[in-house]
This record gives C-alpha cells, sequence and structure tokens, in this order.
C-alpha cells in the first residue's frame, strides 16, 4: 500500500483490547468503519500471538470491504502473515532493518515517537511510513508515559513535511479542535471512540474536527 494512503488520512482509530472484548471486537470495528475512520490498528497488550493472528485476519476482511487500512501493531511477523496493510512498532522494539526482514518493502511501517528527537531519528529513515507523536496527554490507555505537551507539534510538522505524522495520547472530541490549531494535521483517539455510547458518530465528528 502507497504510503500517499496515510498522506491523505485524517483520523486513525486503533481497535484496544483494553477497552474492546474480544466478542465484541467485530460489532466496534464495523462502526468504527461506518464512521468513516482512515486507518485501523489492532493493539492488544498481552495477548498471546496466537489470539492476535485469528482476531487480526477477522478484522483485516472487515477492514478489506470497508477500503480501510489495516495495521497490526507489535508483531511483524502477524502483519506478514495474515498480509496486512502494515505494521505499527514502538521505540524499543525492532530495528527497521528487522522489521523490513519480516513484512518486505511494500507493507507500511509505522514508529511511536516520543520526542522531536526520537521523529527525527525515524524521519532519517526514508523506509519509516509514518509516525505517531506523543503521548500529548496524560491518557490511561499508556500510563507510563510522560505527555508531552501541544508546542512542539508544530516543530515536528515544519521539520518532516512529507511524512505523515499522527498526533496521539489523550485526545477527544472535545480537545481535538486545540490540537488541531496547535499543528496537527492528523489525529489518533483510542479510548474516546471505544468509550463512545454511538461510535460511528462518534468517529464521523471527529473527523469533520480534523477535516
Ligand atoms: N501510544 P487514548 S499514546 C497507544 O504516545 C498510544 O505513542 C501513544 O490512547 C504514544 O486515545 C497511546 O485512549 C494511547 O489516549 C492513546
Amino acid at each position: 500500500m502507497p504510503r500517499s494512503t496515510l498522506l491523505h488520512a485524517k483520523l486513525y482509530g486503533i481497535v484496544d483490547l483494553g477497552y474492546a472484548a474480544p466478542d465484541d471486537l467485530i460489532r466496534v470495528t464495523s462502526e468504527i468503519i461506518e464512521g468513516g475512520i482512515d486507518v485501523i490498528q489492532l493493539r492488544a497488550k498481552g495477548h498471546s500471538p496466537e489470539e492476535i493472528q485469528n482476531w487480526g485476519a477477522k478484522l483485516l476482511e472487515l477492514c478489506r470491504s470497508g477500503g480501510v487500512p489495516f495495521i497490526i501493531n507489535d508483531f511483524p511477523e502477524i502483519a506478514a502473515d495474515i498480509n496486512a496493510d502494515g505494521v505499527h512498532v514502538g521505540q524499543d522494539d525492532m530495528p527497521m532493518d528487522e522489521v523490513r526482514s519480516i513484512v518486505g518493502e511494500e507493507m507500511l511501517v509505522g514508529r511511536s515517537t516520543h520526542s522531536v528527537e526520537q521523529a527525527a531519528k525515524a524521519a532519517a529513515d526514508p523506509r519509516t511510513d509514518c509516525i505517531g507523536f506523543g503521548p500529548l496527554f496524560s491518557t490511561p490507555t499508556k500510563p507510563t508515559y510522560k505527555p508531552i505537551g501541544t508546542d512542539e507539534i508544530e516543530e515536528v510538522h515544519r521539520a518532516h513535511p512529507d511524512l505523515p505524522i499522527f498526533c496521539i495520547g489523550g485526545i477527544k472530541k472535545e480537545n481535538l479542535s486545540d490540537v488541531v490549531a496547535a499543528g496537527a494535521k492528523r489525529a489518533v483517539i483510542v479510548s474516546g471512540i471505544l468509550q463512545a455510547p454511538d461510535i460511528a458518530a462518534y468517529v464521523r465528528e471527529a473527523k469533520a474536527i480534523l477535516s
């Protein structure tokens, strides 16, 4: 899948098993797609690779019918096995050479970054297709990370104008316009979407703020 797909993306949703029960993954993902999400990732910290592969294959099918790129968090092997559209890795995960040796050169590879310096390092490798930048605000979804605020959003976009940058961490519909005003072009929302009483409506409204 070409990187341009990510350049055009505005709202990135993560189906996180910390908020969505296994029995509910299909319904939740369908509603996120119905709301018009641009990218979906499966994140399942603490679950076995077998479970993740099984859920991933099902959600990939849904995403394919909805025309939404589907990304696997943390596991390049699973992304390769199910032929997902991409894989997302963290700062402490594999270096790019190793990730690419598993997923090949075509698959989208994203990396989490938590500072302007880490963003520069990730961006220096042309095989990085996108970065997460955050957490902007404190969030129970990633409780041990120190929030970086919104002050460096403009700087990181100025430094990497051609790299899709997704701001993340504590972003909700309510603070999204402030994040956009601080320079964000794209956002990831996890708990805001998954805890919404009407998931599709939440995604639609958040996307309208970003568009
Ligand atoms: N990664 P919520 S922050 C999964 O900064 C994740 O790399 C982050 O969840 C990072 O929208 C984060 O519920 C959690 O705050 C985002």
